[in-house]
């Protein structure tokens, strides 16, 4: 940059958030070089859609808390690669999880899988190849469907620095996917920092969560979905979860969006 311009951090930031009706393979380059905070698909889902897979939810065997004690039921489908890993790879246990959760997530869509018409959607806008990553050889769960009602920590996602080698095809680029299955009136937003993680921040670090003196000053995109909206953003940024405000539920259906130099899109859990 020319010395004599300096720069602006509230307009050169280029963080916002675009608020689209349909995706586009721009804004997945944008998120993926850094020039955009994130991107909301309005409608990703219909009401509709969301509404049937929320109802099915109630009948399908999750791996729940424990309703004795958690009411509503919290749900969450499916296996994160995070919860499996002993330093060799992926356990036992989370391919007897993944295959278990794809079964049971296979039809909640009027008989139809929710992640099926996710993809389909994808491959349309990103006018390349998507499929599920490997690990292995083996295929990885993709599809996690999630409820987050009290809010997650500052934290970032980053596969290839927390998990080397675990990919069979180490993606240049990591970002979320969110399909917001149910929203509370009000809460419940994502809120992203323009802020990579640097070795330094373990000190800030207590258990998941980082102290959000990290993030102090920095640009933020914060997205208020609505029901049935998309979301992506680079989650090697810090980022959080707010938690909902008064009665209702957040559920997204999720997963990581790994971009390589061939183009194509690698999806996991
Ligand atoms: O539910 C969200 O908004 C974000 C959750 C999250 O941390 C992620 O998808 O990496
Ligand atoms: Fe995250």
């Amino acid at each position: 940059m020319n010395a004599t311009q300096l720069a602006d951090p509230a307009t050169d930031a280029m963080f916002d958030v675009e608020v689209v009706d349909r995706l586009e393979p721009q804004h997945i380059r944008k998120l993926a070089a850094g020039v955009l905070g994130a991107v909301r698909i309005r409608d990703f889902f219909s009401a509709q859609d969301c509404a049937d897979v929320m109802d099915r939810l109630e009948d399908c065997d999750l791996g729940a808390y424990d309703e004795q004690f958690v009411q509503p039921r919290v749900a969450k489908l499916g296996p994160a690669a995070y919860d499996y890993y002993d330093h060799v790879g992926l356990t036992a246990d989370y391919w007897a999880a993944a295959e278990h959760s794809a079964a049971a997530r296979s039809t909640l869509l009027r008989g139809a899988d929710p992640l099926t018409r996710t993809i389909a959607k994808l491959r349309d806008a990103w006018q390349g190849d998507v499929r599920p990553a490997t690990s292995g050889g083996r295929t990885m769960f993709s599809g996690m469907i999630r409820e987050i009602n009290q809010g997650a920590r500052l934290h970032f996602d980053e596969v290839v620095r927390e998990f080397p080698g675990v990919l069979d095809n180490e993606p240049f680029c990591q970002l979320a996917f969110n399909c917001y299955l149910s929203m509370p009136p009000a809460g419940g937003e994502s809120v992203v920092y323009r802020r990579r993680w640097k070795p330094r921040d373990e000190d800030y670090r207590d258990g998941y969560g980082y102290d959000q003196c990290l993030v102090t000053d920095e640009p933020v995109a914060e997205v208020l979905a609505e029901t049935g909206d998309g979301m992506f953003f680079d989650c090697r940024n810090y980022h959080l979860v707010r938690s909902n405000i008064g009665a209702g539920r957040r559920v997204t259906l999720s997963f990581f969006v790994g971009i390589s130099a061939s183009r194509t899109m690698q999806i996991w859990s």
